[in-house]
């Protein structure tokens, strides 16, 4: 047989890997893989972004709903660097995301060339793997080095870089091999100490009232059956990180809501507070969940299942830690602990619950003006279907949506990028939610500060007539950053406002579906138009600023 380009060679084993999806932005050094990607036939689709962060955003929105590895490339230089913020989000997030940049020629490194960079150097402390691919022939093996790193232990993103010749050389076809099974996560699940987790088994059925706080790995894992399973056995509350929505529906009598500074609410915190175990599942027990490491309070009995060994123990004293995959983990507890009749845990969730929309759907019905954030999220609740997703940015959109809009399937339909939070996120990763799950209605809310940095990336919806639907939640001002000013420096607010842009009017010089909304009346209609709009549509909403308003938000600074 002949040989075939290292150009070839990457498309094919993308291909071998079950990829569907690659995103990305053109350049010089990309010129022989877009050929390769032009003249093979391989059942890829390239998605052309406006901007390289947007496409490591749609891998990584993709990766989410779909648990396929999303690939993402571009260009060297500016490309690499572009691309980076999208991986780390998704390396902190555990989410498999491959960024693949081209680069300079070998040979012309260390001579000025155009765009060099040292991309492993830039990659290494962002990713579980990096590597710049120096040799043809040893491309097919760090493919699979990168497919492997991604979706085994923790997922995270990995990188590769494929310098120009490298593109050009030649790779024997007996080497171009895969395993198609790791092109899915997590692709190979362990199961913790047997002995542990009898020790687990025996804690949870000593405890008198445990409440589960689940973070991001419970969906990560798909362990959400097991999680149900466990908590009605044992009548444990269940709560969840902002990243761990979805880990139970929320409208189940155990559900409890999201916990922490962004997203929880004092009734929450204060059903964690009557705990006397906590048990943290696929979480890492950080500043926003825990509130700065005060709830649950020092010295309450831990139990804590997590894939990454580092996890359990670095933040509280943990009684059982439990390293393993977590759907593995929780059927293995469910193996040993009895059914136990005690109603408390349900009673806890509904007194907190009551209080905590008792409040929320008082000022969800005022028709106060600018409009509220709690009209906003009810109206898309009352107009969404039960298994849309909400892609929520930084600013108001994350603590609100966590707070009060009930995802009443279990399962990914709340995403946020809550590694590292850079606005600009939502936009882009709906547009990967909606390809890698094209048949539910998926919606991205963003503040106008978000707006700002992803706006060009409505070309790519419209040209793909992607029927995603976007929120602006439009107030001026980077609001989450003035109500810290407002909190914690009197008020004393610098360098925070900017001036109104017209969403509506930006969105159809696109070719988007637009509405602006400013009378609450008003607001329903228009959402549900842009609901069932067929194409990409947007809805500008004159809102309350968040400095105003009363966020369930309990710390501005995390
Ligand atoms: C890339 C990036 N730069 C800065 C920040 C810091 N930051 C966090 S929230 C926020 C304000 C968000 O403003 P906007 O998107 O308008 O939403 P609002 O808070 O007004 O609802 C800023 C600047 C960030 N998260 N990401």
């Amino acid at each position: 047989m002949s040989q075939m380009t290292g150009a070839e060679a990457m498309v094919r084993m993308l291909q071998l890997h079950g990829v569907k999806h690659v995103f990305g932005l053109c350049g010089d050094t990309s010129l022989p893989f877009y050929d390769a990607l032009a003249r093979l036939d391989h059942g890829i689709q390239h998605i052309l972004t406006r901007d390289e962060r947007s496409a490591a955003y749609m891998a990584d929105g993709y990766a989410r709903v779909s648990g396929r590895v999303g690939v993402c490339e571009g260009p060297s230089g500016g490309g690499a660097t572009y691309l980076l913020p999208g991986i780390v989000e998704a390396n902190e997030s555990s989410i498999a995301v491959l960024g693949i940049t081209t680069d300079i020629a070998t040979t012309s490194r260390g001579r000025y060339a155009l765009t060099e960079l040292d991309q492993e150097a830039l990659y290494r402390p962002l990713t579980k793997r990096t590597e710049v691919i120096d040799r043809a022939d040893k491309l097919p093996e760090a493919v699979r080095r990168a497919f492997r790193a991604m979706t085994t232990g923790r997922p995270g993103a990995a990188h590769l870089g494929l310098p120009f010749d490298v593109q050009n050389g030649q790779v024997a076809p007996g080497e171009v091999w895969a395993d198609a099974g790791l092109g899915v996560f997590p692709s190979a699940r362990t199961s913790p100490d047997g002995e542990k987790v009898a020790k687990a088994a025996k804690l949870l059925s000593a405890s008198k009232l445990p409440v589960f706080v689940c973070g991001g790995g419970v969906v990560i894992s798909g362990a959400e059956r097991a999680l149900a399973a466990l908590a009605e056995r044992i009548g444990a509350p269940v709560a969840t990180t902002v990243s761990g929505q979805g880990s139970l529906a929320e409208d189940h009598p155990l559900c409890l809501g999201v916990v922490g500074s962004n997203g929880g609410t004092l009734p929450t915190r204060e059903a964690l507070a009557e705990a006397d175990l906590v048990v943290f599942v696929g979480c890492r027990a950080g500043s926003v969940t825990t509130e700065r490491w005060r709830y649950p309070a020092p010295g309450t009995r831990i139990l804590h299942i997590d894939v990454d060994p580092m996890v359990p123990g670095a933040n509280y004293a943990t009684e059982v830690a439990l390293v393993g995959d977590a759907k593995l983990t929780l059927e293995m507890l469910l193996s040993l602990v009895g059914e136990s009749s005690f109603q408390g845990g349900k009673e806890l969730v509904q007194r907190a619950k009551k209080r905590k929309f008792s409040e929320f759907r008082s000022l969800a019905a005022r028709d106060d003006l600018p409009i509220l954030p709690e009209r906003v999220v009810a109206a898309l609740h009352e107009i969404l279907p039960r298994d849309a997703t909400v892609v929520c940015d930084p600013g108001t959109p994350c603590p609100y949506f966590s707070a009060y809009y009930e995802f009443v399937e279990a399962g990914r339909h709340f995403i946020s990028n809550r590694a590292h939070g850079a606005l600009g996120y939502s936009m882009a990763a709906a547009l990967g939610a909606h390809l890698g799950r094209p048949g539910t209605k998926t919606v991205s809310v963003m503040g106008d500060g978000s707006f700002g940095f992803t706006a060009g990336e409505m070309e790519t919806l419209v040209r793909l007539k992607a029927p995603v639907m976007m929120v602006v939640i439009s107030n001026s001002t980077y609001g989450w950053i003035k109500a810290g000013q407002k909190s914690g420096f009197v008020g004393r607010y610098f360098s925070v406002d900017f001036s109104r842009t017209d969403h509506a009017r930006v969105a159809e010089a696109f070719g988007v579906k637009a509405f602006r909304v400013e009378r609450p009346e008003s607001l329903k209609p228009a959402l549900a138009a842009a609901a069932e709009h067929g194409g990409p549509a947007l809805v500008d909403v004159i809102t309350q600023p968040l400095h105003e308003a009363r966020a369930p938000v309990s710390e501005w600074v995390a």
